[in-house]
């Protein structure tokens, strides 16, 4: 799917702002919005709110924050009859997580899925002069959505039952419209959408798919917008000599633009190639060693929704880390941060919103609760298959992107794994035009001896917290745990790279001792030493993305302590002593060649 530009054919008109703001019935899964059809007028009592951003903070009280099920959007737009002459488009970057569109009472479309972006054309919805657009969302999540997660019934005193969440994913589960809001206008013949490959000798591959007649051209032009290479025809490709390559922190960016009848548009691309062999993750034919972090699309305030300064500050904190990569764990983070990570050269492993994806993830790893196995159960599968058809139709041009994580901790040990997974591996590798690498993060209880997917990967991406979930408070057991199963890989999977994606301790901010104990900044330090100690010795170990770049929300739990506190930097990204620790480590390992 093509993101929203400005061109020479094309306007784009942000409805971005406050907008009006409605909380359904708390906890009545199907909401008294639908029977009393509030879309067919304009919405009584509201409240403000503010388009993008999760609703969750903007707002006091417990009622409002920890809202479950439907709450409602609205904005009123004054449209210019010039717009209408074109094909109109309205897109929703997200909604968390299940959306309903109304435009002036009229349902326009539907969407399950908070993290990527969809659209329905409006020209027969809207009018010349005044229009009402609302927008009903659900932020339930069970099991058939992803991210999965359960609910449980409460009987109240009064005999009223009602649901609370329950198993759900470690992190606040914000919502709203928490992404950008456009119209945008396309001329009725147009581009509907890019693929770009390239090679390291500057041969670009494209593929264009258009509506209606008419002929197609491109040129590519460089990053001072000077013309390099031209072509014509759908599917064919184009020669850039003496090409300069997107390299990890240097993200050299091309432009593609396309012409077709009186449509114009202009996608960025980099040159650069990405593959896994013999051991290695080798971009532009170089192994290549990520440092980096698994991070939140999380600030104070505006919660997951669009933080552009945020971005920026961040990926300048990763830079000041000298860190090269990151996981969008564990969902696809907004095309705005891919954008900018593609220009700032930052490595993405990109990752759909399949997390939770587990039924008995307490039992697993601590007997509590009952064993299930998911893969009898589970119903997610048609939402998982979507998630991955929509994230590779957004991402699948960025160069920042060299892999694809299907999933965060499934139920990866369970018999099934391997069948319900590597259906999804092929759809993937189907989709992809560059055929990235792909993997499946697995957690601490899938271990060599019984991991169902370890062999479908490209990559072993493993969450593991040797010194904390395990030999919590006894660092000096880690060695030898980590090494047995270090070894077992070794043995299982002999030539199959290994990237620890999650690795941590909870570290408040603030706590000191000179003996290091837990949740102390000393203990961070020590936990990690402890670590990288057994991982350097591994030659196939390719990379170290500790969890998690910084503090972040979560539900409440006696685990948890005003949230999650492994961060690297604090949620406001002050940094804790571990990030002088990395700072450092990382000035002495290389990019490239790291491990030869
Ligand atoms: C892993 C999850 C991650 C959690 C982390 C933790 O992938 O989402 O936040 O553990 O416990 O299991 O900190």
């Amino acid at each position: 799917m093509l993101y929203p530009i400005m061109s020479e054919s094309r306007q784009v008109i942000s409805l971005n702002g406050v907008w009006n703001f409605k909380l359904d019935e708390n906890q009545n899964l199907d909401g008294v919005g639908f029977t009393e059809k509030w879309y067919e007028k304009k919405l009584e009592n509201t409240m403000n709110i503010v388009v993008p951003a999760s609703f969750n903070d903007l707002h006091e009280g417990k009622e409002y924050r920890d809202h479950v099920g439907w709450v409602w959007y609205e904005t009123e737009i004054s449209v210019h009859k010039n717009l209408l002459e074109e094909r109109l488009m309205l897109r929703l970057d997200a909604a968390t997580h299940t959306a309903k569109v109304y435009i002036n009472g009229k349902f326009a479309t539907e969407h399950k899925g908070g993290f990527v972006p969809f659209e329905v054309q409006v020209n027969d919805f809207i009018n010349v002069g005044k229009n009402r657009i609302t927008v009903a969302i659900n932020n339930v999540l069970d099991w058939t959505t992803i991210p999965a997660g359960g609910y449980k019934d409460i009987t109240l005193p009064d005999g009223k039952v009602i649901k609370i969440p329950s198993g759900m994913p470690d992190f606040f589960n914000y919502a709203g419209l928490q992404r950008s809001v456009r119209l945008y206008t396309t001329p009725k013949e147009y581009i509907k959408d890019i693929e770009i490959v390239s090679q390291i000798d500057g041969t670009i591959n494209y593929n264009i798919r258009t509506e209606g007649k008419g002929d197609i051209s491109v040129e590519a032009l460089d990053e001072s917008g000077k013309f390099v290479a031209k072509g014509s025809g759908a599917n064919s490709s184009i020669k850039v000599d003496n090409p300069i390559l997107w390299q990890p922190c240097e993200g050299y960016m091309y432009t593609l633009k396309v012409a077709f009848g009186s449509d114009v548009y202009e996608e960025p691309f980099g040159i650069r190639t990405v593959e896994v062999k013999d051991g290695k993750f080798l971009i532009n034919n170089k192994p290549f060693y990520f440092k980096g972090f698994g991070k939140h699309e999380d600030a104070p305030v505006s919660g997951r929704g669009l933080n552009e300064a945020m971005y920026l500050k961040d990926f300048s904190l990763m830079k000041w880390i000298n860190a090269n990569s990151f996981r969008t764990s564990h969902y696809p983070y907004s095309e705005e941060l891919m954008r900018l990570a593609d220009k700032e050269g930052i490595v993405v492993i990109d990752e759909c919103a399949a997390v939770g994806v587990h039924m008995s993830f307490g039992f697993s790893l601590i007997g509590g609760g009952e064993k299930i196995n998911t893969w009898e159960k589970i119903q997610t599968m048609p939402q998982h298959k979507q998630a991955i058809e929509e994230l590779v139709a957004r991402d699948k041009n960025h160069p920042c992107v060299v892999m694809w994580s299907l999933s965060n901790e499934s139920a990866t040990e369970d018999e099934g794994a391997k069948e319900y997974h590597q259906e999804l591996f092929n759809l993937a590798r189907k989709l992809d035009p560059q055929k990235r690498p792909i993997t499946i993060v697995t957690h601490m209880m899938s271990m060599p001896s019984n991991c169902q997917i370890a062999d479908i990967v490209d990559v072993l991406c493993l969450n593991r917290y040797y010194g904390w979930y395990v030999q919590s408070g006894e660092l000096w057991q880690v060695e030898a745990a980590l090494k047995s199963e270090m070894d077992g890989w070794s043995k299982r999977c002999p030539n199959k790279p290994i990237i620890f994606t999650e690795y941590g301790a909870d570290t408040v901010a603030g706590f000191h001792d000179s003996t290091p104990v837990m949740f102390s900044e000393e203990y961070q330090v020590e936990y990690y030493k402890a670590n990288h100690a057994v991982l350097e010795k591994y030659p196939t170990f390719i990379g170290e993305q500790p969890w998690n770049f910084a503090d972040f929300a979560t539900s409440q739990g006696i685990f948890r302590v005003q949230g999650n506190k492994k961060g690297v930097f604090t949620r406001d990204r002050k940094p804790k002593l571990v990030a002088h620790y990395f700072k450092e480590r990382w000035s002495k390992i290389p990019n490239f060649d790291y491990k030869k």
